[in-house]
């Protein structure tokens, strides 16, 4: 996949017009490539590690200047990749950053390939393989709280957890492969029930750490707001009131929004996808049908639900019939249009949460707003330690179900139990193993790195 003893090279910058702009350099050539292109007082291999200088950089073939540059020197192996590594950081400007980057390549560097910087910084064993799925998820994060998470996992918080956990298994691991050697397979109930308990531990914190996906996902990807109720309730009006501007088609005819429509929002640092939806009743016209279709796909996948009621015609027959199929524990009612007349009743929703609004003037709509920023929030700071990636969730729920298995073994006490529980444990750690990259594909780098941007 990659031939690691290469000189490779990127723009690390976004390409356009900006401040400055980074050329990046990995590998044992970086040094005698920038000798080559970098004209200043000093010269770069003969520079200690951290220091800089300024210069020119110039056109190897001419002679001619391309940019003035500040040009930055790490030695191997204290750098982002652990090679040799040079910066030059040039004026920020399309033209001249793709000029310095072939003025590098023409010195002997190759294109660095998406994410290849991280993938050398692993390959050369400074970070764990979650600390260089963390710097992705960083690059990527659009919230203050997605942030947050992928700096923790980059300061390797997850990587020490599922390390934790491996070593512990393993010890468990090695005690059963000596007892197989030594006691021909027979293990006495006192010390099978103790090894039981330990296995046991060990999958509820696998369990537990699995478990936070579902807000770590939502946390890093966004929490998925569903605006969803009867046509004509007022969901669009609600979806332009939370996004501050006209977004959704809002009409007094029923059955305007017949397509889903999605918005991102930002409530309490959180990023959140707001999707306004086709009212839901019964028609026999066949978009609309679709669209209505559309929105239970939307309601089923969301978080949280808001269900909006035109309050001043009364709760109708199918408000309570969706209402039931969507259930309490995600669904927020917005009685709207309180302004014209109050028909519902709020006792005929005690089982869900109302916010009785006027959409058109937003009165009410404040407390809708903060109650969204605490539930966020709250869910948010239930758990410090997130797994936010599927690839991490699909693992720890393997290495669950081996553990629960050699456990079950265990309590069986017969006689193939613990060669079969042996057996258990080595897939689980192999599963555990393969969150941090201690035993991983060639496939499944590529996967992950190709995730990522060039010159990362
Ligand atoms: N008076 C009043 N009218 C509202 C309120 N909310 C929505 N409307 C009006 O109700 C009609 C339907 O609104 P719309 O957002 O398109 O409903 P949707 O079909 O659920 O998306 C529009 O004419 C809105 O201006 C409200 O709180 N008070
Ligand atoms: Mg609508």
């Amino acid at each position: 996949m990659t031939d690691e003893t290469d000189t490779i090279a990127a723009v690390a910058t976004p390409l356009g017009e900006g401040g400055i702009s980074i050329v990046r350099i990995a590998g044992p050539r970086s040094l005698e490539i920038a000798d080559m292109i970098f004209q200043g007082r000093r010269v770069p291999s003969k520079m200690p590690a951290g220091t800089f200088a300024h210069g020119f950089a110039r056109s190897i073939r001419d002679g001619s200047i391309i940019d003035e540059v500040v040009l930055l020197v790490y030695r191997a192996p204290h750098s982002y990749t652990r090679d040799d590594v040079v910066e030059m950081q040039g004026h920020g400007g399309a033209a001249c950053t793709r000029r310095l980057l072939e003025e590098v390549l023409k010195a002997g560097a190759r294109v660095a390939r998406p994410g290849e910087f991280t993938l050398r910084a692993f390959l050369n064993g400074r970070i764990d393989l979650t600390q260089a799925e963390a710097v992705a998820d960083l690059v990527k994060a659009q919230s203050e709280k997605a942030a947050a998470i992928a700096v923790e996992q980059i300061r390797g918080h997850l990587g020490q957890a599922a390390n934790n956990l491996y070593e512990r298994l393993a010890c468990i691991a090695a005690d059963i492969e000596a007892m197989l050697d030594f006691d021909e397979g027979e293990l006495p109930l006192s010390v099978a029930k103790g090894v039981a308990e330990s296995l046991h531990l060990i999958y509820q914190e696998v369990t537990q750490l699995a478990e936070t996906w579902n807000i770590g996902r939502a946390l890093r990807d966004g929490v998925r707001i569903t605006i969803a109720g009867r046509p004509n309730a007022g969901k669009s009006t609600l979806m332009n009131r939370l996004l501050g501007r006209d977004r959704s088609i809002v009409t007094e005819l029923p059955g305007t929004t017949r397509d889903t429509i999605e918005e991102n929002i930002i409530v309490a640092g959180i990023q959140a996808r707001l999707v306004d939806t086709a009212g839901l009743r019964t028609t026999d016209c066949k978009i609309e049908r679709e669209g209505i279709r559309r929105a239970w796909e939307q309601i089923k996948c969301a978080d949280i639900v808001l269900y909006v009621i035109d309050s001043s015609q009364g709760l109708h027959q199918e408000d309570v019939n969706s209402l039931n199929v969507i259930g309490s524990d995600r669904v927020l009612v917005v009685l709207s249009k309180i302004d014209i007349g109050r028909n519902v009743s709020e006792s005929d929703l005690s089982k869900f949460r109302c916010f009785p609004c006027c959409l058109i003037t937003g009165a009410g709509l404040q407390e809708l707003r903060n109650h969204l920023a605490n539930v966020l929030s709250l869910k948010a700071s239930v758990e410090t330690q997130f797994v936010v990636s599927q690839r991490h969730k699909v693992l720890l729920d393997e290495a669950c179900s081996f553990i629960k298995k050699a456990t079950d073994l265990l309590k069986t006490g017969e006689e193939q139990a613990l060669v079969l529980c042996a057996c258990d444990l080595r897939g689980a750690l192999e599963k555990i193993g393969q969150i941090t990259g201690r035993d991983v594909s060639k496939d499944v780098l590529d996967q992950i790195f190709s995730r990522f941007c060039v010159g990362k």
